[in-house]
């Protein structure tokens, strides 16, 4: 069994990004299934690209994208990818698309195909704080959770691969000059990660 998760690179003037950060530190292995992790660029369209190659190369059981938000005070186990890329502030490239459908055929919205309840739970059982978020944004998070989603139920339908999205909050390197946002220590966003990870892990040999 493969896993691939993802993590971005900084973005918006910071200089990590906590998701990359928390994914290098991953197990190579989380029970019977290998992780595999790459970093992906903070970009629209590029982002995907560079996704899909992987995707193609490795052919992963269960694929988990993993970005910041900024100001977040819990792991955020997303829900929903909507066919929207409408962007706050440039990405790294400088692309800021306004009110523009991430792919023109798509459905309106995906949900994630993640056992997210279940992973909720079993995060919340280790005492770190998270919830289940109906809202991954219109930013390059939600293009990457979007286009994996569609990708998903169109050219790779037959292959079986589930694939969600969770946001981390930033870490205390990184709220050190904005006392007023909250952070989480990077182990107990790894800590979090890794029990998603068990959790998907589980729900995918029980369906083997
Ligand atoms: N967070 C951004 C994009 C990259 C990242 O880590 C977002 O929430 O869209």
């Amino acid at each position: 069994m493969k896993i691939l998760v993802t993590g971005f690179e900084p973005f918006g003037g910071e200089k990590v990004n906590p998701s990359y950060e928390a994914v290098k530190l991953l197990p190579d292995r989380i029970g019977s299934a290998e992780i595999i992790k790459m970093e992906i660029p903070t970009v629209r369209r590029k982002s995907m690209e560079v996704l899909t190659e992987k995707i193609e190369e490795v052919w992963p059981d269960a694929v988990i994208s993993v970005g910041q938000s900024g100001g977040a005070d819990s792991i955020r186990v997303e829900r929903v990818a909507i066919n929207i890329d409408d962007y706050r502030i440039p990405d790294n490239e400088g692309n800021q698309p306004s009110d523009e459908p991430i792919y023109p055929d798509g459905e309106n919205a995906y949900f994630s195909t993640l056992p997210i309840k279940r992973i909720r739970d079993a995060i919340q059982a280790k005492a770190i704080p998270v919830t289940v978020s109906n809202s991954a944004g219109s930013f390059v998070c939600n293009h990457v959770f979007y286009g994996i989603r569609h990708l998903c139920e169109t050219k790779y339908r037959d292959k079986g691969i589930i694939s969600g999205f969770i946001h981390v909050p930033f870490i205390p390197e990184q709220t050190k000059e904005k006392p007023n946002e909250p952070s989480m220590e990077l182990e107990a966003i790894v800590a979090g990660l890794t029990t998603a990870l068990e959790v998907v892990a589980e729900s995918i040999e029980h369906r083997a």
